[in-house]
């Protein structure tokens, strides 16, 4: 069988009846489907489209592919399990793997006391830590600690639970209705004025954190059970946490027992060239969310990081019922949990995280060599991850950054494009120079489309 007939035939895929039945996700369907962008097949860190063109794949599939595309491990890790055991559940059973996994990705996170709750997204995996949080609060006793709080620009997936503490206006306006009640949002850390063109970490907005001191002083602490943030707000443009700002949220929750939630969903397996980036900032959250990068995206596969006393005040009762009633069918998935062992085999082997933390600089050399180009508005970045924010076309708001990504598209780079932001994640496995070259493209791409 053919590679291309492996991805889906291009031919038939662009067939009208084809294209038309695939809703796509967070597309715009219509212009889409008038000009479908297609990707058959991706090796290492690049793709080749359906026109035969290979591209540089600028943000490692979607932040979750950092050895880049079918590496030979992952590949006969996931060829040998679904040989050997396909599926088996997780209620009431278990496959040894994913045991060895759980307490691996434990060891890794330096929490070698934590337990993990396999899940299948990272939408799904920031639903559960927010039902595990407030589960928390009633084992123990603490019943009336039910709010929640989020961050404005804050993306914690599409699930009920995520579109509610996220703070990303269009992924919430059409659902009012649907959202979890109780919920407030910090504000987030972002102003060009005080902080334009930072490089890592900005000095200034540390203080940002003492808001939360004001919700706790608005509810009482005894009505709070967590705070959920991003360590580094990764969907909505890269921005950076002040230096001091998490430091100070951790303070601030410990002093009134409210749990503090790292969605490390982008930043976790190594993106800031530490394992997570609670190990970057020195932060030690109670409750950690991962999932793309966890197994190379191969397989979908997340999970959350639980501290044991969280853990511990489940474990009441009698011991033949169950203690938490959470679960999914597809939790620990022998594919995706196969795909991990290898992913961890290979990101420690080839000691790619440290090659991550090698790479940022030579990213951020890179991308700030863009500033004065035409368009460019502001540029952010940290670890292995930048933002390039773009004036916008009057009138039109997201066009612009569209017209970049298809211009750089064009000429053998995919970056990812959100309302006025242009992303670059690339994959641990990339050179020094594809990564000067990558943000080449995009200087010519950001002439071409002003
Ligand atoms: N939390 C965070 C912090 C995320 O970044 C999710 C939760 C949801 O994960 P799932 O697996 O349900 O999509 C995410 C996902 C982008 C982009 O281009 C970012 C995400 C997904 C797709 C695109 O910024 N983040
Ligand atoms: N809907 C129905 C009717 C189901 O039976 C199930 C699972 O058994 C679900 C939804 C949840 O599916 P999952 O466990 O894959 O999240």
């Amino acid at each position: 069988m053919s590679s291309a007939t492996l991805a889906g035939d291009p031919a038939a895929a662009l067939s009208e009846p084809a294209l038309r039945a695939w809703w796509m996700p967070f597309t715009h369907n219509r212009h889409f489907k008038a000009h479908p962008r297609l990707i058959t097949s991706g090796k290492g860190a690049y793709y080749t489209l359906a026109d035969g063109n290979r591209v540089f794949d600028g943000l490692s599939g979607l932040w979750c592919c950092p050895l880049g595309h079918s590496p030979d491990r992952v590949v006969q890790a996931v060829q040998r399990q679904v040989a050997t055991l396909d599926f088996s559940p997780s209620f009431q059973m278990g496959h040894p793997a994913a045991f060895s996994l759980a307490e691996r990705i434990a060891r890794f996170a330096s929490r070698p006391n934590d337990r993990v709750f396999f899940v299948n997204s990272g939408s799904e995996a920031v639903d559960t830590a927010l039902k595990i949080a407030v589960a928390y609060h009633r084992a123990r006793g603490e019943s009336s600690r039910t709010r929640i709080i989020g961050r404005e620009r804050g993306y914690h997936g599409v699930g009920m639970g995520g579109i509610s503490v996220g703070g990303i206006l269009a992924n919430r306006k059409m659902f009012a209705p649907l959202m979890i009640p109780g919920v407030d949002h910090l504000p987030h850390t972002f102003d060009p004025k005080q902080m334009g063109y930072s490089r890592g970490q900005p000095e200034w907005g540390a203080h940002l954190a003492d808001e939360l001191e004001r919700l706790v002083a608005l509810h009482d602490a005894s009505n709070i059970a967590a705070v959920i943030v991003e360590p580094m707000q990764g969907s909505t443009g890269v921005i950076v946490p002040p230096r001091g700002y998490l430091q100070r949220l951790r303070e601030i929750c410990t002093r009134h027992g409210i749990l503090l939630i790292f969605d490390e969903v982008i930043t976790g397996f190594g993106r800031l060239g530490t394992p997570f980036a609670a190990d970057f900032f020195g932060v030690k959250p109670d409750l950690i969310t991962f999932a793309k990068a966890v197994n190379n995206a191969a397989v979908p596969l997340g999970g959350v990081l639980a501290s044991e006393a969280i853990y511990d005040a489940f474990m009441s009762g009698p011991e033949h019922l169950i203690e938490f009633f959470h679960g999914y069918t597809y939790s620990a998935h022998p594919l995706g949990v196969a795909a991990a062992h290898a992913t961890l085999d290979e990101l420690l082997e080839h000691r790619l995280i440290e090659r991550a933390a090698t790479l940022a600089p030579v990213l951020e050399e890179a991308v700030h060599s863009l500033r004065g180009e035409p368009l460019v508005a502001d540029i952010r970045n940290l670890g292995l991850a930048a933002a390039i924010d773009v004036t916008p076309v009057p009138g039109k708001p997201a066009l612009r950054a569209f017209q970049v990504f298809e211009q750089a598209l064009s000429r053998g780079l995919l970056p990812r494009f959100t309302g006025e932001t242009i992303a670059l994640a690339p994959p641990f496995i990339s050179t020094e120079d594809e990564i000067r070259n990558a943000v080449e493209i995009l200087r010519t791409a950001l002439r071409a489309a002003a």
